[in-house]
């Protein structure tokens, strides 16, 4: 609906930019609505992979999956910024429109408007918010940041159906080069309107422009011939120890010198027949693979590097773990946050998945996890444990 002159309130304020109409409604929703979708689809695996539900498997391969979904989650959701500001900017009048409802259908649908605007105000700003490390509340960002997912979601279907035919009209009458029927076309917004202005082309190109340069500068964090970009990146794939980032350093947990002397892994469990106890000599004098795999943080950013270890698989053979195994990986230190993580019978048997010793032939820093981390294909990041101690086999 248009916002037309005997619709609009004499105490509201005036508006008279013509770029508030249906047709650029219309066509930052249908933008809006592919990045929601990608980022809800993208953020709902990443939740799984995490807290899988009994009927959901994650695979091994291929191994640069996790990286690709979310890269993709987290430059969406970046692009999504211009996209949902100026499309509230372009609706706001209707704010005033009188009466507020005409029917039943036209208050439900404008009440999901409030879920929907604050939920996706909230999703972009604790998701912008996480990945550069600002998390100025008390709940956890995963619980909170789901939740609103969902709410922003069910809203959206709500919103998309009440919008339907407009949007429909506009995208049928241009892809036939007509212009929109005239029920979606500018209406004047009140007297006095200014004519002129930028044309609807230079209005959506210059969103489309600013989307795009926040994309260009993001990207880069993930897509390694993009990372002299990655401008807006909190951090680049190519910087920190042995040339790439560190997160969580071996100071925030007490490890930046861990005694060789006392350092054991131990493979202990349920699915093992001979319980091992290794030095980190005798772990170096098992045979010796390499993997290039990434580091593909939750956070977006992710980097590609060559690890080089002892197969995960050979350590269970060498226990005697049954066959089709499944593992937790246990790090050395008390801090219970991301202490753990999971090695799937896939995961676990995969000739990729190793404790590595080394990363591009050097022996890993304190920061990469020396003594030795674990690295797997196609893994978030935080289930790439650093400073492993102990595989937990059942
Ligand atoms: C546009 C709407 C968005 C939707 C629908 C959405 C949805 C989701 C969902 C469902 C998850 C999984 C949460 C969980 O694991 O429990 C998630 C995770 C995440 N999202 Fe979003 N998100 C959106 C925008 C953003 C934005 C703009 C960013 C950052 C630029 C972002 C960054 C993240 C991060 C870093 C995670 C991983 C959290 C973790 O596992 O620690 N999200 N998102
Ligand atoms: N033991 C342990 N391993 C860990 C973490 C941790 O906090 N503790 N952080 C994880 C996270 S979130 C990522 S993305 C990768 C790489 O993180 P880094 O940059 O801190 O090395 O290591 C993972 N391994
Ligand atoms: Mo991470």
């Amino acid at each position: 609906m248009s916002t037309t002159v005997d619709s609009h309130p004499r105490w509201a304020p005036r508006f008279t930019s013509r770029q508030h109409d249906d047709e650029n409604a219309a066509w930052l929703g249908i933008a809006l609505g592919v990045a929601f979708t990608v980022c809800f689809v993208t953020g709902v695996v990443s939740h799984l992979i995490q807290d899988p539900g009994s009927w959901f498997h994650w695979p091994a391969r291929p191994a640069g999956l996790y990286r690709v979904n979310q890269g993709l989650h987290v430059t969406t959701g970046v692009v999504a910024v211009p996209l949902l500001i100026v499309k509230l900017w372009v609706v706001f009048p209707k704010l005033f429109e009188w009466p507020p409802f005409r029917s039943v259908a036209q208050a439900v649908e404008r009440l999901a408007l409030v879920p929907l605007v604050g939920g996706a105000v909230f999703l972009l700003v604790t998701g912008v918010g996480n990945v550069n490390i600002w998390r100025p509340y008390d709940f956890s960002f995963r619980t909170g940041h789901y939740a609103a997912a969902w709410i922003v979601m069910g809203a959206l279907v709500v919103h998309v159906a009440a919008k339907w035919a407009v949007t429909r009209d506009v995208v049928a009458a241009r892809l036939r080069g007509q212009s929109p029927p005239a029920s979606t076309e500018a209406a004047p917004a009140v007297e006095g309107e200014r004519p002129g202005g930028l044309s609807r082309r230079a209005f959506l190109g210059t969103t489309a422009a600013a989307s795009g340069a926040l994309a260009l500068f993001t990207v880069g964090q993930t897509f390694a011939p993009l990372r002299s970009l990655a401008l807006l990146a909190p951090r680049r794939p190519d910087s920190g120890p042995q040339g790439f980032p560190v997160n969580r350093t071996a100071e925030s947990v007490g490890l930046t010198d861990v005694d060789l002397a006392d350092y054991r892994l131990e493979v202990v469990g349920d699915g093992v027949a001979t319980p091992l106890s290794l030095t980190y000599d005798d772990l170096a004098a098992m045979p010796q693979h390499e993997a290039t795999l990434p580091i593909a943080c939750v956070e977006g950013w992710s980097t590609n590097q060559r690890w080089q270890g002892v197969r995960v698989r050979d350590l269970l053979e060498r226990a005697g773990a049954r066959s089709g195994a499944e593992a937790t990986v246990v790090a050395l230190h008390d801090n219970p946050r991301q202490r753990t993580s999971e090695l799937s019978s896939g995961q676990a048997s995969d000739p990729d998945t190793l404790l590595a010793l080394r990363v591009n032939d050097e022996v890993l820093v304190a920061d990469h996890g020396f003594p030795a981390r674990l690295i797997g294909p196609n893994r978030p990041g935080v289930h790439q444990t650093k400073w492993v101690a102990r595989l937990e086999v059942r």
